[in-house]
């Protein structure tokens, strides 16, 4: 591209705008302006009042080829056939085949429709560009290692009616699962156990756009449709648009039948219940940077997976799109239904319905079919001190002395852009950092890592650049040319990670780059992509992608791609340690969790933005990708303290928990606050720190089921709906314990919602018991040095109390136990352990011990798992015991008997003077052990 006046006027300016004074809405398309959104929400209010159906199956297509009453097969096909009613030339009629599967193991019904098209009879295609719908979204999305699962289950048909609208019915193995498939007016209804839960094209919206000449476009559209924008684009920042396909879009209707309250589809600003669309833009699914973007809102921000949950007290289900174009999702709540409707830009019709009893079924099975989210380092969930930027070797090593001497434990320091030569990625700015292994050794001494930048745009002119325009591994203009555009280093070309070259490029830059250095990690920034120059701040939708697939069709899938490339690269670097790379992304898509964590971005410093980090982090916790936080203390701005401290005090509870800063802003490390400010954070960060064992078991649960880690209130307890708005309060993991960070300015106390059940103050055990059969609101003490914090009754935590300057560090520390039985004096605790870095534990070489306290009685561990080799675990002992009172005040005495193994000791008990715990000190048992202990 060349820059001329009139695009430094068009795209230049507005992006100056946006970053000097906040996003402006502007530069992002409505839906209104949105050719293919626009199209679709005009044939839908048309459809409801023709009610007009042009799409049904063709019965002589249907694949079964052996009898059909006994047919077992794993694929039902057919055709559906797309007619356009022309009394004149005669109706045209277009061929869509669908397929319907169940997905092994995972109780979700996969469907499929397509679109038959003939290149070879259409020479309006240029040659540079694939001819076919993009259908390989999938191929991203899912955990394709597990084959198992893509076979697809046993799939039987019950019967074809001959009526007016047949009907065939699919059942799964169990026949749990029913699918009835309307065939003359196309139409499918599911059911889990004999119960309506989704109805597919329940009012008609479905909607492909098959391909047509743009001169014979008039004769190819039915009257409920508009040609707006078809062939090209209005909109003031993607004039450009070549638009060579025509119109291609894909939209369908999806009825939750009887559920009332839908979540997920991330990434947007907004509550954790998703919003009536009726009267506002629907949702819209596209990666894009937006610097300090608009909350409360369901613009499009830097990810996005298109899954969606609805429950209801006994019942859940899940769409999961699988589609990685531009894509819109409207909502309607009526009456006890959700009325939902997909519109995608262009690829396939992919969805996989999920069906369950409770969202945990949901999530457990979407990752099944995504990919587990990784383990991360144990290091990783500890505290990450971040800033644009941290200027050289001396100020990196400076802040890493600070927080030593302050006492605030960190893992990770980070290197933002500039510490790259010249913006030039995989080098080094070399008066700043002269010697990189240097500063990596130095922060190794106390088991501490960097991670530094590194994005997709590559500047023009230098080797990194060179080699993969010269190897053909960039991504292409509509011409067919390298395509360059505007970002941070000024004119660049952007890598294509889709494309094996490009993988096997990225591959070999890490590979120079890290060498053998084994504390260095990375982020990948701007991988949405993110492109001053470009529309909407994004890639022009024409750019042309490995196989010759426009950017249209594999926009959102872009920024997985970048950083699935990084981790592989990394990970293969590391095998030689075996070490767990990791990585951090800003554009994500489903499945993004195998390999990434991610953040919601450049938000501000200011109390809205900390507000609606949790609702965003909780959103991303129930679609399986639970390693997410926000910028403590807000990316742009300078934050009061108190806003300081407030965010810190939410911070720790964020899976991935960084403090990060713009370029602009003050200095703002947590030492630099005055007291009693920097005492508080202090706190915080250290009482992350000694839960590190209960977050660690979490990531372990979230690895292996995909429990989130900050979970909604509603998750695990869809029977009381006076929870399912609920998202500002959650609990952490299945640990039980119950907070609501403060969010707003001055608060000196909190309104906080408690199911029935006995709760524990979290630091002096302090029971509160809730009576009755609904939830119930408590106003909660809460001045600048308390975060309300609550173990609720039946759970036990597991802790290491002693500060050390790092999570590494920790691991010759002792353990303590909290027990907070629930009114029966019963409760249970998990407890994981590995080398917290490397790869072993997916041999087996892990702990896992079981903690339970029956009738207040006996509490005893049990080992479920154990590694082989001594060096895995650090220090197993139990320091200290502690048990809330509350609910088991008859059944403590004095004394303790333990039993373990051969061994039997009796020791006392200690009694805290306000009456709400005892404890056992020293008691000579290790978590690793299998013990006893009666009261
Ligand atoms: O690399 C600079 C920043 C980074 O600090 C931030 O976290 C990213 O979200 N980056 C965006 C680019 C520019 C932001 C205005």
């Amino acid at each position: 591209m060349i820059f001329n006046n009139r695009f430094l006027i068009i795209f230049l300016l507005p992006l100056y705008w946006a970053t000097a004074f906040g996003f402006t809405e502007y530069l992002l398309k409505t839906c209104q302006q949105s050719g293919f959104c626009h199209r679709n929400k005009v044939y839908s209010q048309n459809i409801l009042k023709t009610k007009n159906s042009y799409y049904s199956i063709d019965l002589s297509s249907i694949n079964y080829e052996v009898e059909k009453s006994k047919s077992e097969l794993n694929l039902f096909t057919a055709n559906i056939i797309k007619t356009i009613p022309r009394p004149d030339v005669g109706d045209i009629k277009v061929v869509l085949p669908i397929s319907i599967s169940f997905l092994k193991d995972t109780n979700s019904v996969r469907l499929t429709i397509d679109e038959d098209r003939h290149p070879e009879l259409d020479n309006s295609i240029s040659e540079i560009l694939n001819p076919y719908r993009y259908n390989e979204t999938w191929k991203w999305a899912f955990d394709i290692d597990n084959k198992d699962i893509l076979q697809g289950d046993k799939l039987s048909f019950y019967e074809l009616k001959g009526s007016s609208n047949n009907v065939i019915s699919l059942y799964n193995r169990d026949n749990s699962i029913k699918v009835e498939v309307y065939t003359n007016s196309f139409k499918i209804k599911v059911f889990y156990n004999d119960t309506l839960v989704f109805t597919v094209n329940d009012r008609l919206f479905m909607n492909l756009e098959h391909k047509r000449l743009k001169e014979l476009n008039f004769q190819n559209i039915n009257p409920e449709e508009t040609p707006y924008n078809m062939f090209g684009d209005d909109f003031e920042y993607s004039k450009d648009d070549t638009l060579k396909f025509g119109p291609e879009s894909v939209a369908l209707d999806f009825t939750f039948n009887n559920m009332e309250n839908v979540y997920g589809i991330p990434e947007h600003a907004d509550s954790l219940k998703l919003k009536d669309t009726s009267n506002t833009e629907p949702y819209r699914l596209f990666n894009v940077d937006v610097f300090e973007y608009t909350i409360d809102s369901p613009m499009p921000m830097y990810g996005a997976i298109p899954f969606m949950i609805g429950t209801n007290k006994d019942t859940s289900a899940g769409i999961f799109w699988v589609n990685a174009a531009d894509t819109w999702v409207d909502i309607a709540y009526e009456g006890s239904d959700t009325k939902t409707h997909w519109i995608s830009e262009t690829g396939i019709i992919d969805v996989v319905l999920f069906l369950g009893k409770s969202p945990s079924d949901l999530t457990k099975n979407y990752i099944k079919l995504t990919g587990k989210p990784q383990l991360p380092l144990l290091s990783s969930i500890g505290y990450h001190q971040c800033r644009w930027n941290y200027n050289d070797e001396p100020d990196v090593l400076n802040v890493d002395s600070e927080m030593d001497k302050y006492q605030f434990p960190f893992d990770f320091i980070w290197l933002d852009l500039e510490y790259t030569d010249d913006k030039k990625y995989f080098t080094w700015k070399p008066n700043s950092f002269p010697n990189p292994k240097r500063l990596l050794n130095k922060l190794a001494r106390l088991g501490r890592q960097l991670v530094v930048l590194i994005d997709p745009h590559l500047k023009l002119n230098y080797f990194v650049s060179d080699s993969v325009v010269e190897d053909q591994g960039c991504v292409y203009n509509s011409e067919g040319d390298p395509f360059i555009g505007h970002c941070w280093p000024g004119n660049s070309i952007w890598i294509d990670t889709l494309n094996p070259i490009g993988q096997k490029l990225w591959d070999g830059f890490f590979k120079k780059f890290i060498g053998s250095i084994k504390n260095l990690h990375i982020w990948n920034d701007m991988n949405e992509p993110s492109i001053f120059s470009g529309p909407e701040t994004t890639a022009p939708k024409d750019l042309i992608h490995y196989a010759g697939f426009e950017e249209r069709s594999i926009h959102n899938i872009y920024g997985l791609s970048v950083h699935e490339t990084t981790y592989d690269s990394l990970k293969e670097i590391k095998d030689g340690s075996g070490l767990r790379p990791f990585v951090l992304t800003r554009a994500f898509f489903a499945g993004s969790q195998r390999t990434a964590a991610t953040w919601t971005g450049d938000n501000a410093a200011n109390w809205d933005y900390l507000r609606i980090s949790i609702p965003m982090c909780l959103t991303n916790n129930i679609v399986g990708m639970p390693f997410i936080g926000a910028d403590v203390a807000g990316f742009s701005g300078d934050p009061e303290p108190e806003l300081l401290v407030r965010w810190y005090q939410a911070g720790i509870w964020y899976p991935f928990f960084r403090g990060h800063a713009h370029i602009d802003t003050k200095r703002r490390e947590p030492y630099l606050l005055d007291e009693p400010d920097r005492s508080i954070v202090r706190e915080a960060i250290q009482l992350r720190y000694a839960l590190l064992p209960m977050l660690y078991t979490s990531f372990f649960n979230a690895h292996r089921t995909g429990t989130p880690i900050m979970k909604p209130m509603f998750y695990d307890k869809t029977m009381y709906p006076e929870l399912y708005a609920i998202d500002d309060q959650f609990y952490v993991g299945d640990s039980g314990l119950l907070v609501k960070p403060i969010v707003d300015k001055e608060a000196t106390s909190v309104e906080m919602m408690f199911v029935p059940g006995i709760y524990y103050e979290y630091t002096n055990l302090s029971p509160l018991i809730i009576n009755g059969i609904v939830p119930q609101s408590r106003n909660i003490d809460a001045p600048l040095d308390i975060i309300p914090m609550f173990i609720e009754g039946g759970h036990i935590l597991t802790r290491r109390n002693k500060y050390r300057r790092s999570s590494k560090l920790m691991r010759h520390d002792p353990y303590t136990l909290v027990i907070a039985p629930d009114v029966y004096g019963n409760a249970f605790g998990d407890l994981y352990i590995d080398d917290g870095e490397t790869f072993e534990f997916e041999k087996g070489e892990y702990l896992e011990t079981n903690f339970s306290l029956n009738d207040g009685k006996v509490l005893k561990s049990t080992v479920l798992n154990e590694p082989q080799f001594d060096n895995v675990l650090g220090n197993t002992d139990i320091y200290e015991i502690k048990i809330a009172t509350a609910a088991i005040k008859k059944t403590v005495k004095k004394t303790v008997t333990i039993i373990s193994g051969s061994n039997k000791h009796e020791v006392p008990l200690h009694r805290s003077e306000d009456g709400n715990w005892v404890s056992i000190r020293y008691p000579k048992i290790k978590v690793d052990e299998t013990w006893e202990i009666t009261f």
